[in-house]
């Protein structure tokens, strides 16, 4: 079988886009390689004396990892150097960091996830990278002001995630559907192992942490009961998954199909997942793979952050578990309008 590495890859969809430009596909190879050195650095996690916590605190009030640090600092270095971007946001940064005069600097804003799922690592349970690229809105010039950045989804130019499980993969879309690659570790490049990947229009799992129950409203309660009690197409009933880590439960359902929930409660009434740097990129694939992403009333891709660490409920996965959810509550919606 002819094997397509993911420059190969990016070069031919260079080439088909009218948009793409030389500047992007340096930027994807960045950060691809950014994710090869953090994939590496996971590998050997439990020889060397990179697990457990730094001590920290970070700005969303977590227990920074030493492995969030790493990745954070890894991609933070490299990607500060590509020539692409004017700035970048990371989840473990409360602050914009800007592109220093004294590197090139381009068009492109990358917003990360360095880590997503950290609290599994010591446990050698699967975590992820989460990316999402924005550009600049035009006919604006000199240092980029924070305004510029706080973009809704719908204006992603690109997303994807490096999943470190049992195997590395990249999954990734630039609007012309989601594409997996899976690590060759012995060729060291990232090959195509799933093309034009496609989410089911129902599925047979539903995913949320039902610990949260007891802060769950009543409508919230009704949405989990449904998956409880709904027959799936063919007749049978929903299983329960939710590894804890959202790359690994998002990348479970982009393949299976079904639902993942991280609905508001008491406790999180705006949610937990980031929409910047968790929602919106994987609204992104969730749609350019034929399902549906949804803060419970409306499309996640129009909610517009009003800071860089905004928080946001999501439901994601198959279309049809997702327009479940909403119907739900619309329902209790109406029901409470005078
Ligand atoms: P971390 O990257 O800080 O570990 O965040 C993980 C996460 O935001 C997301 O990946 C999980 O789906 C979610 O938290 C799990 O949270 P609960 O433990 O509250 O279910």
């Amino acid at each position: 079988m002819a094997e397509v590495t993911v420059t190969e890859h990016l070069l031919l969809h260079q080439k088909k886009s009218p948009h793409a430009t030389g500047q992007f596909t340096g930027l994807l190879y960045d950060l691809i390689l950014s994710g090869k050195i953090i994939s590496r650095r996971i590998n050997k996690a439990g020889l060397l004396d990179i697990l457990g916590g730094t001590g920290e605190i970070n700005v969303q009030g977590e227990n920074v990892q030493k492995l969030d640090d790493l990745a954070n600092h890894i991609l933070t270095w490299r990607m500060e150097r590509c020539g692409a971007l004017c700035a970048m946001s990371s989840e473990e940064n409360a602050e914009l960091i800007r592109i220093r005069p004294e590197f090139p600097s381009g068009e492109y804003i990358l917003v990360f996830d360095p880590l997503d799922g950290s609290s599994n690592i010591d446990v050698n349970i699967n975590v992820g990278t989460i990316f999402s690229i924005l550009r600049r809105p035009q006919g604006h010039a000199g240092e980029i002001r924070l305004e510029e950045v706080l973009q809704p989804g719908a204006n992603q130019i690109g997303a994807g995630y490096m999943l470190y499980g049992p195997s590395t993969m990249l999954v990734f879309s630039t609007g012309q559907g989601v594409h997996g690659f899976t690590l060759d570790p012995g060729v060291g490049e990232f090959l195509l192992s799933h093309p034009d990947m496609r989410i089911p229009r129902q599925g047979r799992i539903y995913s949320v942490n039902e610990g949260n129950r007891r802060n769950w409203s009543e409508a919230t309660r009704e949405v989990v009961d449904w998956f409880h009690t709904c027959p799936t197409k063919d007749g049978g009933s929903y299983s329960s998954r939710y590894v804890g880590a959202l790359v690994a439960d998002f990348h479970r359902t982009l393949i299976n199909g079904g639902i993942y929930m991280y609905p508001a409660d008491a406790a999180k009434p705006q949610g937990k997942l980031r929409l910047m740097c968790e929602a919106a990129p994987l609204a992104f694939l969730a749609e350019q793979a034929g399902g549906r992403a949804s803060d419970g009333m409306g499309r996640i891709l129009e909610r517009k952050p009003d800071h860089l660490h905004a928080r946001t409920p999501l439901f994601i996965g198959s279309a049809d578990d997702v327009e479940a959810v909403e119907g739900i509550y619309a329902r209790f919606k109406n029901d409470q309008l005078p």
